[in-house]
C-alpha cells in the first residue's frame, strides 16, 4: 500500500490534587509504564517557571513580588496559552502527554482567594479553548493525611486555610467536569500507581472513539 500510516494520535492526561499529594511520583512511575508500552511520552508542567511569564509568577509563588489577584490569575492562564499550540502538536504526531497541574488548579487556586470579583465561573473563563484534557486524574487525599505527610513549603498558597478552600473548590468543580477519575491517593505509592495505570488504559482504549484532542 503506498503512502503512510496515518500516525495515531497520543492522549492528553492531566494530573491533579493538593500539594502533598503524590503527584510528581504518580506521573513519573505513569511515564515509565507508558514507556515500557511502547508509547512516546513527555512530561510538562505548569505553572512553566521558564517562561518569560513563568518568571513573573515564580516571582509572586515564592513572595518576592505582589500581583493584584485578577492579574496573576490571567498570567498563569497565559503561562497555559503559550504552550497550547505545541500541545496539540505533539498529541497529533503521537506523543501522549503527562500534565502536572493545568486548568482545574488554575480556577481553584484563584477562586480560593475568597476575592468577591473572582469566582470559579470567572476564573475557569480564561481556560475555555485550551486543549480538554482526555482524562483528569484527581489525586484526593484527605486533611488528615495531608497533615501526616509533614510541613508547608515557604510558598505562597501553602498554609492549611488555603488548602482547605482549595480541597472544597476541586470538588466543586469536579463535580460539574467530565473526564476526571478521582483516585484515593491516601493508599501506598504502589497501589495508586496500578489504580492510575487501570485509568489510563482505560481512556487510551477509547481514544479512537474520542476523536480528535478536544477543546
Ligand atoms: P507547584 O509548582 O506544582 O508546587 O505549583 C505551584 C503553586 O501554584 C501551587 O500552590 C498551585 C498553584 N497554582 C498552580 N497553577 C495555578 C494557577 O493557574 N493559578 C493559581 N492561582 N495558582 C496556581
Ligand atoms: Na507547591
Ligand atoms: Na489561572
Amino acid at each position: 500500500q503506498a503512502g503512510h500510516e496515518s500516525t495515531r494520535r497520543g492522549a492528553l492526561i492531566v494530573v491533579e490534587g493538593l500539594d502533598r499529594a503524590g503527584k510528581s511520583s504518580q506521573c513519573e512511575k505513569l511515564r515509565d509504564y507508558l514507556s515500557e508500552q511502547g508509547h512516546t511520552v513527555k512530561y510538562i508542567r505548569f505553572p512553566d517557571r521558564t517562561t518569560p511569564i513563568g518568571k513573573l509568577i515564580d516571582s509572586y509563588l515564592r513572595g518576592s513580588t505582589d500581583q493584584e489577584d485578577h492579574s496573576i490569575h490571567l498570567l498563569f492562564s497565559a503561562n497555559r496559552w503559550e504552550v497550547a499550540k505545541s500541545i496539540q502538536e505533539d498529541i497529533a504526531n503521537g506523543s501522549t502527554i503527562i500534565v502536572d497541574r493545568y486548568s482545574y488548579s488554575g480556577a481553584v487556586y484563584s477562586a480560593a482567594k475568597a476575592n468577591p470579583t473572582l469566582s470559579l465561573e470567572w476564573a475557569w473563563q480564561p481556560e475555555i479553548g485550551l486543549p480538554r484534557p482526555d482524562i483528569c486524574l484527581f489525586l484526593n487525599i484527605s486533611a488528615e493525611e495531608a497533615a501526616k505527610r509533614g510541613g508547608f513549603g515557604a510558598e505562597r498558597y501553602e498554609n492549611e486555610a488555603m488548602q482547605s478552600r482549595v480541597r472544597d473548590l476541586f470538588r466543586t468543580l469536579f463535580e460539574r467536569q467530565e473526564d476526571v477519575s478521582i483516585i484515593d491517593a491516601g493508599k501506598s505509592l504502589e497501589d495508586v500507581s496500578k489504580e492510575i495505570q487501570i485509568v489510563v488504559s482505560e481512556c487510551l482504549g477509547r481514544l479512537d472513539a474520542i476523536g480528535p484532542l478536544r477543546t
